[in-house]
């Protein structure tokens, strides 16, 4: 690593003049990538050395999402070059955000459950702890939003450009994968054993990223595989072409749903791929005997969509490494631990058992074992039907993903304190009824050092300044801001930066649209995945609500508030794509209208990604967390909001109620429904929005607009919201909530005429916000489930 500056300097101009002498933010961006990949690789052999030579138990966390949004900078924060690669540019003509600005970000996932695997890492390295990553390399990360006419249209994204990668190719490592099929009783010389023949295969070829930890360290690896076709035999009756295709297919591109299962073969590929090749690359490089696993590897699963690790594993270790069913499912038990990120039933994966039968005959035949033997395990307990019925892995042909996870692994976490309780007394009640010490806790957490250190350096700066530097590495220690929360002059400097982030905001979004936003005005964001649990319809509607009251009543004139929107709808998801084209729709009124703009403007912000949300979240003033509660697992952008000194406005749902726990609730807004209730109703079928409508004037006002179309263009668009408000029973409880919404933005309304307050109320927050750092969420993983030593990096 580079000691100085003028050390930097020299490097970088040898290096530019060896290239090229035309001086482009383009070249200086490539020296830039390669400079840093080098420091990177010292420290990456050494700490892989380190891990050979410890001997300790590793981690590896299966996901088939990382979203790690773009690496350039945050490798240079974490290597501490950050400062003096800045300056040195500075005085070499160029400027390192414009060079940061030339990488292409790895969008290979879809939301939080992708954006969560990236913070795991990041923590993992940082606390020097043994973690990796295996994951696949799409070709195309998540597709690139654009709006036409107020329509989501979407664009494949590739974030690969063979010429420049941030990974190494491993043809050294690749693996062979089996698809497909006969299997065969065989005789062997320990007793009968299945074999399949006439597989097809599929290689996997490994490309490693480097994961810098804080200090530049530890340097942990995030493994992706890349299908290939194989060397191995081709059964001769089937059509090599076709099998070439289907191959490229498999890492060609990220599924963009995030909540709906959609049963598809070539996600199930996909699934498998990513399952066979990181558990054989895992038992291939062991050093310990096979019954020692469990003691030398943990293996988290993200969600159900790994879940084939189960019978894989045990397919490996009975078919492969010759152990008894006994001995596999006992190191498979002990192995495996499983998150779920999901309670909503359509997001829940099952898979057609006749697919998994025709794709993977060999791990059918144990799934249906592993269900058999958990059934038989049953019978000496009088269980009722509907009890047999949700502990079974298969039923009526289904495979359910969830249950299968559960039965196989040590440990399963939900990942908020309501959403725990939730899986424990409902959605999972039966199966924590058969493993109670199977279920726990783990509180999401964020990557302070991306979302705080990096995306708000102003601030971090000022955060040091006031506490000195050790809230970085213990960020619990953001609780001493606590005592500055009254300190006059620390609020004008927070404020100050408020603004200066705002400007910035606006800065970066008029370099790709023509916005024109007034940064005195009240930044209200709403940023996340388009679903309808997440309501963006009730902030719209509510909007339109505003503008009523605007144009009645000549006394209401409001603080100027920006409305800003971020997030892509699943290609599939009608009425998600819906409730674009309305945002949209009103933002193109509200903006024109003379009287309206004055008080309200609104920003759909294309094409939202790790790196809009880097400009976003230190801009906010106000955090929107409005999901219907009890569907939000947890969500992890309230939490960097939180820490950025947005207040939130929010329901009690997910990892809402801790952030009001930890910032009291008089330094929030909360309204709405409990998710005791919303599940009351849910039970019962009672919600009746009709009633809702007939008994709020305002409400059925506003109802009357969006039937007549006011706030629409386009007959599909009304159909579209107010058949889900009316023939679907606004099943989000949209109506429901709207009143007290609106009190509650009232509320945001009172309390931000009164600055320094305000700014008091941010502070608050901030200070609170610690706990929500992935570090303690890591920490706690590793106690309770994984049980890794800190290995310190030697420099
Ligand atoms: C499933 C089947 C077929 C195709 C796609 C999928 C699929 C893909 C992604 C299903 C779900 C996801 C992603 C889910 C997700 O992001 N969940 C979020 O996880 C966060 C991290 O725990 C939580 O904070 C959020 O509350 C939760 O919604």
């Amino acid at each position: 690593m580079f000691s100085s500056k003028e050390e930097f300097k020299k490097s970088f101009i040898t290096r530019i003049e060896s290239k090229d002498m035309r001086k482009t933010t383009e070249l200086a961006y490539e020296i830039l990538r390669e400079m840093t990949c080098e420091w990177i690789k010292e420290s990456w052999d050494r700490t892989n050395g380190l891990y050979k030579e410890n001997d300790e138990k590793q981690l590896y966390y299966f996901s088939i999402e990382f979203l790690i949004g773009r690496v350039l900078g945050q490798n240079l924060m974490n290597i501490n070059a950050y400062d003096i690669v800045k300056e040195g540019l500075d005085e070499l003509g160029f400027q390192l955000s414009e060079v940061e600005e030339l990488e292409v970000e790895p969008g290979l996932g879809n939301g939080g459950l992708g954006r969560l695997a990236a913070c795991f890492m990041d923590s993992l390295a940082s606390l020097q702890l043994p973690g990796h990553g295996y994951g696949l390399r799409y070709k195309g990360g998540l597709f690139t939003q654009h709006f036409v006419n107020g329509y989501q249209t979407e664009q494949p994204t590739e974030w690969i450009q063979e010429e420049h990668n941030a990974d190494a190719r491993r043809e050294d490592l690749a693996i062979d994968i089996p698809y497909y099929g006969d299997v065969q009783l065989v005789m062997g010389t320990d007793g009968l054993k299945m074999k399949v023949e006439n597989s097809e295969w599929v290689k996997a070829v490994p490309y490693d990223m480097p994961i810098v930890g804080a200090n530049g360290g530890t340097v942990n690896t995030l493994r992706l595989w890349q299908a290939e076709v194989s060397n191995f035999p081709f059964p001769g009756d089937k059509d090599y072409l076709v099998y070439e295709q289907e191959t490229a297919k498999i890492t060609d591109r990220l599924y963009p749903d995030d909540s709906l299962e959609s049963g598809k073969i070539l996600r199930l590929k996909q699934q498998y791929f990513l399952c066979s090749a990181s558990l054989q690359d895992i038992l291939n490089n062991r050093s310990f005997s096979m019954e020692k696993l469990p003691e030398n590897v943990a293996i988290q699963i993200n969600d159900t969509h790994p879940a084939l690790a189960v019978p894989e594993l045990m397919r490996l270790l009975i078919d492969d490494h010759h152990l008894t069913w006994e001995q596999a499912w006992d190191i498979t038990t002990r192995t495996i631990s499983y998150t779920n990120h999901t309670i909503l039933e359509e997001a829940m994966e099952k898979w057609d058992s006749r697919l998994i039968q025709s794709l993977l005959p060999r791990v059918y035949t144990i799934i249906e074992e592993i269900d058999k033997r958990f059934k038989e395990s049953l019978e000496t307990q009088t269980i009722d039907e509907e009890t047999f019925r949700k502990l079974s892995i298969i039923e009526n042909g289904v495979i359910k993903m969830a249950v299968l996870a559960v039965v196989g692994s040590y440990k399963v976490n939900g990942v908020a304190k309501l959403h725990t309780e939730i899986l424990k007394k409902r959605e999972m009640k039966e199966l924590n009824e058969q493993f109670p010490n199977k279920f726990h806790n783990k509180t999401n957490g964020i990557a302070h050092r991306r979302w705080l250190v990096k995306a708000n350096q102003e601030l971090s700066g000022l955060i040091t300044e006031t506490i000195g530097p050790r809230w970085i590495e213990e960020p619990e220690r953001l609780n001493e801001l606590h005592y500055f929360a009254q300190n006059h002059s620390f609020l004008q400097d927070f404020q100050a930066i408020k603004t200066l982030k705002k400007e910035q905001l606006l800065y970066h979004l008029q370099r790709n649209e023509n916005i024109i936003v007034d940064p005195a005005s009240i930044f209200d964001i709403h940023i996340k995945r388009v679903h309808g649990y997440k309501r963006q319809l009730m902030n719209i509607m509510h909007i339109q609500m505003l503008c009523d009251r605007i144009k009645q009543d000549s006394t209401y004139r409001p603080h100027p508030r920006t409305f800003f929107f971020g997030g892509k709808a699943a290609p599939s998801y009608h009425f998600a794509k819906q409730v674009i084209k309305m945002i949209n729709t009103v933002a193109v009124k509200v903006n024109n209208d003379p009287l309206l703009r004055k008080h309200l403007h609104i920003v759909f912000v294309e094409n939202y990604n790790v790196t809009q949300a880097e400009y976003l979240i230190p801009a906010a003033d106000v955090s929107e967390q409005i999901s219907t509660a009890s569907k939000e697992a947890s969500g992890t952008g309230n939490m960097k909001l939180m820490m950025n000194g947005a207040l939130t406005i929010g329901t009690l749902d997910g990892a809402n109620v801790e952030i009001f726990e930890q910032a009291g609730q008089e330094n929030a807004f909360v309204f709405g429904m409990r998710a005791e209730e919303v599940m009351q109703y849910e039970k019962e079928q009672s919600y009746d929005p009709k009633e809702i409508i007939n008994s709020d004037p305002e409400i059925k006002k506003m109802m009357k607009q969006l039937v007549d179309g006011e706030w629409t263009e386009g007959k599909e668009n009304v159909d579209f919201i107010v058949g889900q408000l009316l023939e679907d029973r606004d099943p989000y409880f949209v109506l429901k909530d709207i009143h007290s919404y609106s009190n509650a933005h009232e509320r945001i309304l009172a309390a931000y005429a009164n600055p320094v307050k305000w700014a008091e109320m941010c502070v608050k927050n901030i200070a609170a916000s610690g706990i929500f750092s992935s570090d303690r969420t890591i920490q706690q993983y590793s106690n309770d489930v994984w049980h890794l030593t800190k290995i310190p990096s030697v420099y």
